[in-house]
């Protein structure tokens, strides 16, 4: 089953959004199989956003992302990635469509609300960053045979 690392920024927290961006992504059916309410230190901040490093914007990224505590979960589900990033909406909430997180709630990219994996492969790599193995739980929910075909 397919798994994406969804973060929520501390824009999120300090909005008070978490637990309707949480809902947002039950609702939609993905299983959470790993939660966590954290610091995040600027080391974790710069591997996360390595790949961002020779870019303009990476130092208030990397400020922005240490800037408050993060709810930081590992999401499973079919098609997970692209579910969660369809719910989360466009990396530019000008482009983000109504009904989408960004759409509902966010107007800056560079207070975009939410983080959500952009591939298979990095949300394998993401999660292994942000998790470690026990934080993890393999679980079967009651309503999986209702959501997953
Ligand atoms: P994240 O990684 O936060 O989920 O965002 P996206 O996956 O949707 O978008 P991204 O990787 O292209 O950008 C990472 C992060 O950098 C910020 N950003 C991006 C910014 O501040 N200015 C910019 O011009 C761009 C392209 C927003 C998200």
């Amino acid at each position: 089953m397919e798994r994406t690392l969804i973060i929520i920024k501390p824009d999120g927290v300090q909005r008070g959004l978490v637990g309707e961006i949480i809902r947002r992504f039950e609702q939609r059916g993905l299983r959470i199989v790993g939660m966590k309410f954290m610091q995040v230190s600027r080391e974790l901040a710069e591997q996360h956003y390595a790949i961002h490093r020779e870019k303009p914007f990476f130092g208030s990224l990397v400020d922005y992302i240490t800037s408050s505590p993060v709810v930081v979960m590992a999401l499973e589900g079919t098609n997970a990635v692209q579910n969660a990033r369809n719910t989360i909406g466009a990396t530019r909430p000008s482009e983000a469509t109504p009904g989408s997180i960004r759409g509902d709630f966010a107007l800056e990219i560079g207070r975009n609300l939410v983080h959500g994996s952009d591939s298979v492969e990095n949300g394998a790599a993401e999660i292994a960053l942000w998790f470690k193995p026990e934080e993890l739980i393999a679980w079967e929910r009651h309503t999986d045979r209702w959501i997953f075909e």
